[in-house]
């Protein structure tokens, strides 16, 4: 052989091989997330448990002055709670260790106000304990949520108390092993018990607490610690803006590191922001946080979960999910039932990855290596990912499924390790030799999953199409999803009519008025009809041509209100407060100064026992009521309270809200608003409701 040529061929196998060892991995791209937050992130699904002293009082938020003899969970077992969360795929538990109202669930040596004065083990249990004990035995992580705001404290407001929640961490973080999580709910300052002073608090919320210090304690006692704040204070993660169980389509794991934080940066992100804050979904597993029984029937039903968990861990979040705990110590029966059922509804979606077997091909391979070729992004490593060129910021991976084949779900991972890169992408599939667009998104980060009706093609073309820097694709999942159908709404209007909604119009709906549970044999609804006095009713949806059939859905209705009338305004849309219509609402007019009232006339003498408010549905420009006061009048001159006080969690969770008094006749009613969530004069309501003896 010729020496020249030889030595040719040399250098030609050598620098093909130098230059594969050459392609280098792309450099990180703006924040990037630390080690704890990594850890987390890969959690995804994890309990939130809301046990206190309220879970015997039936309220959202105590005063501060509830008994702490009140406590005394005589079957609890947190070895029950730690196996529906494992049996529900969960890998923690963040428990209310104390909330506003200040009870500790741990023997505190820095109050009173604690299991330790309470009945339950006359005064020796610990619920921390117990529950850190049956984390370990199911292979749980454990995380703590511990109220700033402490409306027992006579030292709130004042510099003593965050010495007082200093020590109280300090408790926590040493005496129950690794802690995964902290939780500093963001409600803070207002009214109280304060050791007896009941008045109202205010903090400077940006300057008291001095976080500062705080998060420094924590990480020096739990190094493996993320820290939750609500936005205002940049901790490690951030609140989503909202407790309704979803954050931003386009969703950026990022903050800037100061400035205020308006709700918009808390769901979306901010897109060039120079802190890594990813952000956490927390929402109840039914409408309110602890437990009251009137609730049993309101556990959120399997299509409102699994809209959650696509809102969520499919939105680049994780999900962060409350089960309140009953006064026995224990999780409803309802609740573990409608998390299992979620669970065996992941699994199913995701059972099979159809990319599995597919072939890939990218239109781009960083440095033509193999190691950053489209195959690293179905190997199912975590660790290997498909990426381009520095320059290469436009994209596309094809899967050829090598045969028509049906799905309607997508999944992307990018490799965040490297920062969160992708801007923009769609989705295209080859349906009988044409491509179809299936979806045009913008972010990815840690987990995009999207939902579109499912199609039949051959090949499926993932294109980035806008990308801070060049894509680092770590993981794609294609998969066809059983169908989950939805339960329709039951709406009764003024004049007691009944309205049964479907999700879909093709689907057939059977319907219940006696409190049975309906079947395919029970009454077919056709048309609306009229109803009379108090009533419930249960109803579902079937589609004929799967046979599949929604959860039941079940209303109960108060009296009709079709004598009723508003008086004091002109306004014929101020009807829609009584339409039963959750989405329709009513304003008081923009000259409107609080305090500001509803009077209703309600054309006869009523027996009433209570009132239900649901707020308009507005998170830009609220306008829910805070603080209330509630009259009733036979003549609609002489009035006499009947209620008054706040509806304590309404800006976070603006949901129904119930207030029972005792019973009274009366001819009008008086509703009148003292404050609203943003300290301004908007007042509106969705629908307003009595409850009748
Ligand atoms: C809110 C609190 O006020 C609620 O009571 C609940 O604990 C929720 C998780 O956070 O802000």
């Amino acid at each position: 052989m010729n020496r020249i040529f030889l030595y040719g061929a040399i250098f030609l196998i050598s620098s093909i091989g130098f230059s594969c060892k050459q392609t280098k991995a792309p450099e990180p791209f703006g924040p990037t997330p630390s080690e704890n937050q990594m850890r987390w992130q890969e959690m995804e699904y994890y309990a939130f448990i809301h046990f206190s002293l309220n879970t015997y009082t039936d309220q959202s938020w105590g005063n501060g002055n509830e008994d702490v003899k009140l406590f005394n969970p005589t079957e609890l077992d947190a070895r029950q709670w730690a196996r529906i969360c494992k049996d529900a795929g969960m890998k923690g538990i963040i428990i209310t260790a104390k909330h506003h109202c200040g009870f500790c669930l741990w023997p505190s040596e820095y109050t009173e106000y604690s299991v330790k004065n309470a009945p339950w083990k006359n005064g020796k249990g610990d619920v921390i304990r117990e529950l850190a004990d049956a984390c370990k035995e199911y292979g749980l992580k454990l995380g703590i949520y511990l109220s700033p705001w402490d409306r027992n404290s006579a030292d709130y407001g004042k510099p003593e108390y965050i010495t007082y929640f200093r020590n109280q961490l300090k408790e926590l973080l040493t005496n129950y092993g690794d802690i995964f999580e902290v939780w500093y709910d963001g409600a803070n300052g207002g009214t109280g018990y304060y050791g007896g002073a009941n008045e109202n608090r205010k903090i400077d919320r940006t300057t008291y607490y001095d976080w500062k210090n705080t998060y420094k304690l924590v990480r020096e006692l739990q190094p493996n610690i993320v820290i939750w704040n609500d936005g205002g204070d940049r901790a490690d993660l951030r609140w989503v803006g909202t407790e309704g169980g979803s954050v931003g389509e386009t969703n950026w794991s990022l903050l800037n590191a100061t400035g205020d934080v308006p709700y918009d940066m808390l769901h979306y992100g901010v897109e060039n922001g120079d802190s890594w804050v990813p952000g956490e979904v927390n929402t109840s597993i039914r409408p309110e946080w602890f437990y009251h029984p009137g609730e049993d029937t309101k556990v959120k039903t399997l299509p409102q979960l699994m809209d959650t968990y696509y809102n969520s861990i499919g939105r680049n979040a994780t999900f962060l999910l409350n089960f309140p705990i009953m006064p026995n110590g224990l999780i409803h029966p309802n609740d573990e039932k409608a998390a299992l059922d979620l669970a065996k509804a992941i699994k199913e979606a995701f059972a099979v990855n159809l990319v599995e077997g597919a072939k890939v091909e990218a239109s781009s391979v960083r440095g033509n290596a193999k190691k950053f070729g489209a195959a690293m992004a179905i190997d199912g490593e975590k660790e290997t990912y498909w990426a381009t060129d520095d320059s290469v910021k436009t994209a596309s991976l094809t899967i050829d499924f090598g045969a028509p084949t049906t799905f309607n779900r997508f999944l992307a991972q990018e490799y965040i390790r490297l920062g969160q890169r992708v801007k923009a992408f769609n989705i295209e599939a080859l349906v009988d030799g044409n491509w179809k667009e299936l979806a045009k998104e913008t972010t990815i980060g840690y987990k995009r999953i999207l939902r579109f009706p499912t199609v039949k093609a051959t090949k499926l073309r993932f294109n980035i199409t806008d990308s801070k820097a060049c894509p680092v694709i770590s993981n794609i999942g294609v998969y066809e999803a059983p169908q989950i159908l939805t339960a329709p709404t039951i709406i009764r209007n003024q004049s007691g009519e009944i309205h049964i909604i479907p999700a879909d119009a093709e689907s057939e709906i059977y319907y219940t008025l006696d409190g049975t549970q309906p079947t395919k044999d029970s009454k077919k609804y056709i048309n609306p009809f009229q109803t009379e006095g108090k009533l419930k009713v249960s109803a579902f949806a079937t589609e004929p041509a799967s046979g599949k059939s929604s959860p039941v859905t079940s209303e109960e209705f108060d009296l009709p209100r079709k004598e009723w009338k508003i008086i004091g305004t002109e306004d014929e849309n101020a009807y829609r407060i009584l339409d039963g219509n959750l989405s329709t609402a009513w304003r008081h007019g923009s000259e409107t100064k609080l305090p500001v009232d509803l009077v209703i006339d309600l054309g006869k003498t009523l027996v009433l026992s209570g009132f239900k408010y649901y707020p308009e549905q507005n998170s830009w420009q609220p306008s829910t009521i805070s603080h209330y006061e509630f009259y009733i009048s036979m003549d609609g001159k002489n009035w006499k309270k009947a209620s008054e006080g706040e509806f304590s969690n309404i800006k976070n969770n603006p949901l129904w809200q119930t207030k029972k008094f005792d019973v009274v006749n009366a001819r009008f009613i008086k509703f009148r608003a003292l404050r609203n969530t943003e300290d301004n004069n908007n007042i509106g309501y969705a629908e307003f409701h009595l409850i009748t003896d």
